[in-house]
């Protein structure tokens, strides 16, 4: 019989009213739980409730936590050790990647910006994240596209190839000019922020170790410091992040090849 362990899958609880008092209340980011591992039993999932697969530092299972709390759509969280991926989790995944989402009675979904577009499309929530537009939703994808290579590319090579900080430098001015509104994509948060939101949280932590020295320097980034500002005043976006500590203490335990997704809960 499937134990139902309940410290380890949380269930998220929102609705329109109650959501941000009941997260304060609660005091804690969803999915504030350990990661499963090979050999673990799989947990008896809610058969009623969305389930997202994920681990608590992955920039793009964050993008659809994101999508998720900006809605205030409820939703289970299931931890998953990357390093050491369960067999249920594999056979709902065969790339082994999370984000993964499962609905009830549905064939689970991955990749962050599918399950981000699929979860805006099919849960009404709060909040409409994308455009129907369809010119104006491709334009939102190719924005997304723009900003990941102008940062989170050079960043990345930064981190594993040693490559010098130049092109993250000139990436981010140019990310600079692309905000011309209060954000992305007009004047109210949307697809392209919270799809490029999780590099910019963790520029400086990744970067803190890489080949070179990287300082977020505001003054020579005045938009993307206020947009940034503007982010992090939303409580649901504030809801997903973890102090600087954490992610470079998480960026470190990658680095040494001993990643750990369970910093600050032992
Ligand atoms: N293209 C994927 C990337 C997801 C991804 O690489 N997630 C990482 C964690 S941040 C992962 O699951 N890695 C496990 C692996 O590659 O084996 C997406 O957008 O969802």
């Amino acid at each position: 019989m499937p134990r139902y362990p309940s410290l380890q899958i949380q269930q998220v609880l929102f609705n329109s009213s109650t959501s941000r008092s009941a997260f304060r209340m609660v005091g804690q980011i969803p999915g504030e739980s350990k990661d499963f591992k090979a050999g673990s039993e799989m947990p008896k999932i809610n058969e009623n409730a969305l389930t997202v697969y994920s681990m608590r530092f992955c920039p793009y299972a964050e993008r659809a936590r994101l999508v998720l709390n900006v809605k205030h759509v409820p939703y289970d969280v299931i931890n998953i050790d990357l390093k050491s991926k369960p067999e249920w989790f594999l056979k709902r995944n065969p790339l082994g990647k999370v984000p993964t989402i499962e609905e009830p009675g549905k064939r689970p979904l991955f990749e962050s910006l599918i399950v981000a577009e699929y979860l805006d499309d099919q849960y009404k929530g709060d909040k409409k994240i994308l455009p129907a537009d369809h010119h104006e939703r491709a334009l939102q994808k190719v924005m997304i596209e723009l900003v990941t290579q102008k940062v989170n590319t050079p960043l990345m090579a930064m981190v594993y190839k040693n490559e010098s900080a130049d092109k993250l430098l000139k990436g981010l001015e140019e990310v600079d000019q692309m905000l011309t509104g209060d954000f992305f994509a007009g004047k109210t948060m949307g697809f392209v922020d919270l799809m490029v939101w999780p590099w910019f949280e963790r520029l400086e932590s990744i970067a803190e170790g890489s080949s070179e020295a990287f300082k977020f320097e505001e003054s020579r980034y005045p938009k993307i410091k206020a947009w940034m500002d503007r982010m992090l005043a939303d409580p649901d976006v504030k809801a997903t992040t973890y102090s600087k500590d954490d992610f470079v203490a998480f960026s470190k335990s990658v680095k040494e090849g001993k990643q750990n997704g369970n910093i600050g809960l032992e």
